[in-house]
């Protein structure tokens, strides 16, 4: 254990300066790094990191730890997840195929810390495996973390897309974890329960008194196949929000420049899949449990067309009965045709969301969003043709976005009969070209530091000048673009109520008392954040005949998705 009392040393005052490496010092930290450094020195390691080959080899009499205790904290207060989460599913067969155990306690669907101790009384890890997926709410996240470190002298492993961005950051603020574990786990993860010597250990950051040691990076996991997918042994599904939901992903990486976008940071620009024979053994696990709902969570699901309509064909020829799939995360519109739509529809496909982001040409060429306007808007209306309910996710607030942009993207959550139309405000996340962006040549209303943990990402908060927008404007279209949401949601209700018998005057005015823009995001907030505000919209969505396959028990969907 001599790691771990090396890492448990106070930090000293006065930073020594390391032979080799980079010298962080407060003064030149550029305004996105929203924790400061400190006293912390970051050096290479010296040693050569083992190969995953090596690390599968790697034996020991004894491992270091056999039994790891993950627990996904809470960010903030409106996450119940709509489903377990891969990442921790993906970590945990990556370890059990070499007798390690493991558990997971989900804080997302409620608890602390009594649950945390509890757990560690019930399962008696050696190990603790503590993530910090997102930069919102990562304060919060890190307070609990400090929380259970009281509680506990277990060792504590860290990883997750907000630490692969910040994690150097993020040592400074918790001197007593064992190892940082940047971009993807398995490996690394596997590596540290078997006992390989951390400074040999790719991907990891270790924190020795005022020094913290990174080790070389391993390329991404190129063969997805190689990684058994998720079978989350002892979860409650019911306990999600989108009851008896299985979230698939199929790849990982994105080549794509959007400039707001960080999955390139944690994933890679190549975009790596897993075969479709692999995809379709997953669903058929799954479905002879008896989980008839999927979403495939990919970031870009459809962009090999050739792989995607293999899936396709595959799944067709499975047979699944009664099956829905979604798509909440991933389409993009220069990634599906016509053809390709029809057949997702004809295999039980319900619900696709497109990352719109503006409804101006001139702002999707500033994002770098790499598709053309006329692009999007035919495979919006391919969709809505076809039969899909479809939802839109747009940001207001970009670099040098004018009213006159704004006032394109309302107009175009209008063109197509969608299910709903999100607008977000624009929120640089460190690391991105955004960020970037905003530092250089903009001011911040709201420090990193500040908005990146305290605020929730419902509150729509301003947080830079986007210099196309006076702030009281900029807030104004904000605002609005909750009304444009809710009139659009009630467009599309009216619409489906009459479609499933209520008659049109009837339809209409209950949709004006549901869908009123004086406070339709309260409403909102209290269906998804209150267990009696979900009972109640699901009573509602009976009577008025609101609710759809995809859509069955899923009080969450539109809060929750979304990049
Ligand atoms: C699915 C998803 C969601 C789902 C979650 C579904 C679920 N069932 O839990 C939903 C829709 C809820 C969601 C919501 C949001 N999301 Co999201 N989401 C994703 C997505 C597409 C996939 C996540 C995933 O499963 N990845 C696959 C697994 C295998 O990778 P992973 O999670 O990174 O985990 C690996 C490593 O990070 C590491 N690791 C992770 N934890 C740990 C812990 C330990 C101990 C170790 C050793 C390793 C380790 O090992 C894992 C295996 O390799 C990612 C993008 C992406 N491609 O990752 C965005 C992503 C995570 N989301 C993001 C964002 C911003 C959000 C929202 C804030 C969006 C919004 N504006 O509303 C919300 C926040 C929700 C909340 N809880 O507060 C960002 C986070 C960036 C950041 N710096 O914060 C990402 C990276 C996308 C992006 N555009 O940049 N999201
Ligand atoms: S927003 Fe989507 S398409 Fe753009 S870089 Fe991110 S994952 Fe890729």
């Amino acid at each position: 254990m001599m790691e771990l009392n090396a890492v448990a040393q106070p930090p000293s005052t006065a930073a020594p300066r390391p032979p080799t490496g980079v010298v962080y010092t407060r003064d030149r930290l550029p305004a996105s790094e929203w924790i400061k450094l400190g006293s912390l020195v970051k050096v290479p390691a010296r040693e050569k990191p083992l190969t995953v080959e090596e690390i599968l080899a790697f034996l020991s009499d004894r491992p270091r730890f056999r039994r790891i205790l993950f627990i996904a904290p809470r960010p903030h207060g409106y996450d119940v997840p709509p489903a377990p989460t891969p990442s921790f599913g993906y970590l945990g067969e990556a370890i059990s195929g070499h007798g390690f155990e493991w558990r997971l306690l989900d804080l997302r669907l409620g608890g602390g810390l009594n649950e945390v101790r509890a757990a560690i009384r019930e399962f008696r890890p050696d190990v603790i495996g503590y993530t910090f997926q997102f930069t919102i709410g990562a304060k919060r996240c890190m307070e609990f973390l400090h929380q259970i470190r009281r509680a506990t002298d277990l060792p504590i492993v860290i990883g997750g897309a907000h630490l692969t961005i910040r994690g150097h950051n993020i040592l400074e603020e918790a001197p007593k974890v064992l190892a940082a574990v940047q971009k993807e786990g398995e490996y690394p993860l596997l590596a540290i329960l078997k006992g390989v010597p951390l400074e040999r250990i790719p991907n990891l950051w270790i924190r020795q008194g005022n020094l913290v040691i990174e080790t070389p990076l391993l390329g991404y996991v190129g063969e997805l196949d190689s990684l058994p997918w998720p079978r989350y042994p002892g979860y409650d599904l019911e306990r999600f929000a989108h009851v008896g939901q299985v979230d698939v992903l199929t790849s990982r990486g994105c080549p794509f420049l959007c400039t707001f976008c960080s999955v390139a940071l944690t994933q890679g620009r190549r975009f790596r899949t897993r075969t479709p024979e692999n995809v379709v053994q997953e669903l058929r696990y799954w479905y002879d449990r008896g989980i008839r709902l999927f979403n495939f969570i990919d970031d870009i699901l459809t962009v090999n067309k050739s792989r995607f309509h293999e899936v396709l064909d595959r799944i067709r020829r499975e047979r699944f009965e009664g099956v829905t799939f979604s798509c909440t995360q991933g389409m993009r519109a220069d990634a599906c045709d016509l053809e390709m739509l029809e057949k997702m529809k004809d295999v039980g496909f319900e619900f696709l969301g497109f990352g719109v982001e503006s409804g101006s040409e001139r702002m999707l060429r500033t994002i770098k969003k790499g598709e053309t306007l006329d692009e999007i808007d035919a495979a919006i209306s391919n969709a809505c043709k076809v039969g899909f309910e479809v939802g839109l996710f747009f940001i207001i607030g970009m670099p040098n976005e004018t009213a006159e942009d704004v006032e394109k993207s309302f107009a175009f959550a209008f063109r197509h009969p969608v299910m709903y139309a999100r607008f977000h405000a624009c929120v640089p996340y460190p690391g991105t070209e955004l960020a970037a962006w905003v530092d250089a040549n903009s001011t911040w209303y709201v420090r990193p530091e500040v908005y990146l943990n305290d605020f929730s990402y419902h509150d729509g908060q301003i947080v830079f000048d986007c210099k196309g927008m006076s702030l009281s404007e900029h807030r104004r279209y904000l605002r609005r673009a909750y009304a444009v949401d809710a009139e659009v949601r009630r467009l599309y209700a009216v619409e489906r109520m009459v479609r499933n018998g209520t008659p049109r005057i009837i339809a209409s005015p209950a949709s004006r008392v549901f869908y009123n823009p004086l406070y339709f995001n309260k409403l909102r907030r209290f269906v998804a954040t209150n267990k009696l505000g979900a009972s109640i919209k699901n009573v509602v969505s009976r009577v008025f005949n609101l609710q759809t396959r995809a859509h069955t028990g899923m009080a969450a969907i539109t809060f929750n998705s979304g990049k």
